[in-house]
């Protein structure tokens, strides 16, 4: 980590932290697991939580008690069905949906003068934050379909911060999923965790909702 840390900008992640669409993921993948007989519990959902579609398709398929050998064609398909029901589902979200705490905390750091961006693994970001109307809040969005890695990978992170023009020491990565903060850390952030803390061994500080979310209490944290 460099020795002198000015916090600069913070990146989020996307669901999970600003809202909360892992409910329409899991009816989506449960609808897919349902046509494929493949059993699909929410427990198992919370696997897939900042996992990508494709990756989350492949776990999802690794639960069948008689394992298919699908092509890569037909696994691009599945991966589309899921995601049309997602699409339809997220038709839905409204303003009402940013998840509590979340306005007032972004509308601090931008107030403060830092940068704000996003770092989520979906390919639907835009869509879910034009209907949430915060597209405006953030600096930068990052292209996920231009990426090599997927998180745990510090990739996004670092593209995030090389977008927003700082260095990634001088930014704060907020995460609900373990995968995240590992990509956070990856990247030489301060890992803000989202959800209870013995799933989140190296976050900076853990948060048990994002009610919790406090500008002036983690840019202290950050300056230590
Ligand atoms: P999509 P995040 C992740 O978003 C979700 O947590 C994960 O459940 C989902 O599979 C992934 O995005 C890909 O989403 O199918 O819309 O491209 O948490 O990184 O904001
Ligand atoms: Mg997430």
């Amino acid at each position: 980590m460099k020795e002198t840390r000015k916090l600069k900008a913070v990146i989020f992640d996307l669901d999970g932290v600003i809202t909360d669409t892992a409910e329409y993921h899991y009816q989506a993948w449960k609808a897919t697991a349902t046509e494929l007989g493949i059993p699909f519990t929410r427990e198992f959902n919370e696997n897939l939580k900042g996992v990508s579609r494709m990756d989350s398709l492949k776990l999802l398929l690794s639960q069948a008690e008689t394992p298919v050998n699908y092509s890569d064609e037909e696994l691009v398909q599945l991966a589309d069905r899921k995601n049309k029901l997602y699409v339809e589902l997220i038709e839905t979200i409204t303003p009402a949906d940013l998840l509590p705490g979340v306005t007032e905390f972004v509308a601090d750091i931008r107030s403060a003068g830092l940068k704000t961006g996003i770092a989520s693994a979906s390919k639907n970001a835009i869509a879910v934050l034009t209907r949430l109307r915060v597209m405006d809040q953030f600096d930068v969005i990052v292209d996920v379909t231009k990426l090599k890695n997927n998180k745990p990978d510090p990739e996004i992170f670092l593209t995030a911060a090389a977008e927003l023009g700082v260095e990634p020491a001088d930014c704060i990565g907020v995460e609900d999923a373990a995968s995240g903060v590992d990509a956070i850390k990856g990247a030489d952030m301060f890992a803000v965790a989202i959800g209870n803390a013995a799933h989140f061994p190296h976050a900076d500080v853990v948060l048990s909702s994002t009610a919790e979310l406090n500008f002036r209490e983690l840019a202290q944290k950050f300056e230590g």
